[in-house]
């Protein structure tokens, strides 16, 4: 009965390591809208779709899937219309059909008093699972399927024994014996039919066995006492990803987080450099002895992400200064660190201003996080870190968890770019819903991140700032319900 399963696949978004829903919030035209979208349980299927807005005045909330990129993205197919809540007017709901596997887009329309906006947001889209049938209806349909089979014969072997006598006239000898061949030759034949079925079966199982997403892999080692070097391979994927088309987030190919094991004491945010095809190599600087867990989020050019895993051991590395883009932490070890207050150099502190409710996996929320100096005062020189006011990371202390999300959300930039251009192909305002990139003045010292955790258990946060030209690093604990 193994292989008697539904053929059906789950869908997620593969960004990330075991989070695949998608969080954004930004602008459509001048609405601010909070948008969740749940990919759905199967594919073809069908995503759910959250959108959240502070401003009152909108009037209708429109939803279409396009490809991310290329032609198809130019030809939306008709918007379903959002549903309004009844019990809270700024929130819309709605679903679309999924199709296929690959990088999509939802394209969210915004009516109001102040005319129209349009924002686009990234999806992408891979089976990750095999559903199974239920126990019970697999028994249920096991039995039916009996009763058939065995039917069949009981009735073939009654026709031919007792079809053409007489009424009142009972059977003989040579009519039982015809009924009792011909029943061994119907059992043979369904004998063969089942059988003939199971193989056919259990061929489509493989095949769509096949179109389950695994990311590439990457290998990790270490060159010369202090090269990093990532090998990537395909991962046997039937829609396997090129290993070298790689678009750049931000001027970086590849956004490295380097976390030590067990404890999560130390964080490195890192950009390694391609250095031939598939393979990436950078200088590390100097780290202690021990295993450390690498994840390396890369965006294809199709605007698909991937976050590649690997485990590395490395013995003491005596090497370089960080350069460029890249930052270090030293944090509280994992269980020590609370949820509410995380020290910085010189006396400052992040706050994590998380209120007193529960945090509930797959809700939704803004999660805010305030820089103040030793006074308590709101701190002061605040930066873009790589075009961000703040990059946090969600990680899942048993590590089956990861995700790196901006303010805007949990989407790459450059996926985000990918859907930029393509609402600006359509004569759309090409700005809409990536404020993130103006902000040069005076930046606040509070950033705020969307996310909704996807499963209980604990986790930690790494929260990443830029203040006076020093990446700060916070860490939280926090066990989700
Ligand atoms: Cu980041």
């Amino acid at each position: 009965m193994r292989r008697w399963m539904i053929g059906l696949a789950a869908v997620t978004a593969v960004a990330h390591v075991g989070s695949p829903d998608v969080f954004l919030e930004g602008t459509a035209g001048p609405y601010p809208v909070f948008v969740t979208i749940r990919p759905p349980a199967v594919i073809p299927g069908v995503a759910e779709i959250e959108i959240r807005s502070s401003a009152a005045d909108i009037t209708a909330v429109r939803i279409t899937p396009t490809p991310l990129a290329g032609p198809g993205a130019r030809f939306a197919p008709t918007p379903d219309e959002a549903v309004r809540s009844k019990e809270d007017r700024q929130f819309f709901t709605g679903s679309l059909w999924m199709m296929t596997t690959g990088s999509w887009q939802v394209r969210v329309m915004v009516e109001g008093t102040r005319g129209k906006g349009e924002l686009s947001v990234p999806v992408p889209a891979a089976a990750n699972r095999t559903l199974g049938m239920q126990t019970s209806l697999g028994a249920l349909l096991a039995v039916l399927g009996l009763i058939l089979a065995l039917g069949i014969v009981s009735i073939v072997g009654a026709a031919s024994r007792e079809a053409r006598l007489d009424p009142g006239v009972a059977a003989g000898d040579d009519d039982r014996r015809r009924a009792r061949v011909k029943m061994a030759v119907t059992a043979a034949l369904v004998t063969a039919a089942l059988y003939l079925g199971n193989a056919w079966w259990t061929a489509e199982a493989d095949s769509y066995a096949k179109s389950i997403y695994k990311p590439l892999k990457m290998n990790a080692s270490l060159e010369g006492g202090g090269t990093l070097v990532l090998q990537l391979e395909h991962s046997g994927w039937f829609q396997a990803e090129s290993l070298d088309d790689f678009i750049p987030d931000h001027t970086h190919l590849m956004h490295l987080y380097v976390i030590r094991e067990p404890e999560m004491e130390r964080v490195w945010h890192l950009h390694p450099e391609m250095t031939g095809g598939g393979r990436f190599t950078h200088g590390l600087p100097a780290m202690p002895a021990g295993r450390y867990r690498l994840y390396a989020d890369l965006v294809h050019r199709s605007g698909f992400p991937e976050t590649l895993v690997a485990a590395i051991d490395l013995p003491e590395v005596a090497g370089k200064p960080l350069t460029g883009d890249d930052s270090a932490g030293v944090v509280a070890a994992v269980g020590r660190a609370g949820d509410a207050v995380s020290p910085l150099a010189g006396g400052h502190r992040m706050v994590w201003e998380r209120g007193a409710e529960p945090i509930v996996a797959k809700r939704p929320a803004a999660f805010r996080f305030r820089v103040e100096d030793k006074d308590g005062k709101p701190a002061s020189g605040m930066e873009l870190y790589m075009g961000m006011p703040g990059h946090a990371a969600f990680v899942k202390t048993d590590h089956s968890v990861f995700a790196h999300v901006h303010p805007t959300g949990s989407v790459p930039m450059a996926a985000m770019e990918l859907a930029r251009q393509s609402l600006a192909g359509n004569g759309e305002a090409a700005a809409a819903g990536h404020e993130g990139h103006g902000m040069h003045a005076a930046l606040p010292p509070v950033v705020s991140f969307p996310y909704g955790f996807p499963q209980a258990g604990v986790y930690r946060v790494f929260v990443q700032v830029k203040r006076a030209g020093v990446v700060e690093t916070g860490a939280f604990d926090v066990t989700v319900q």
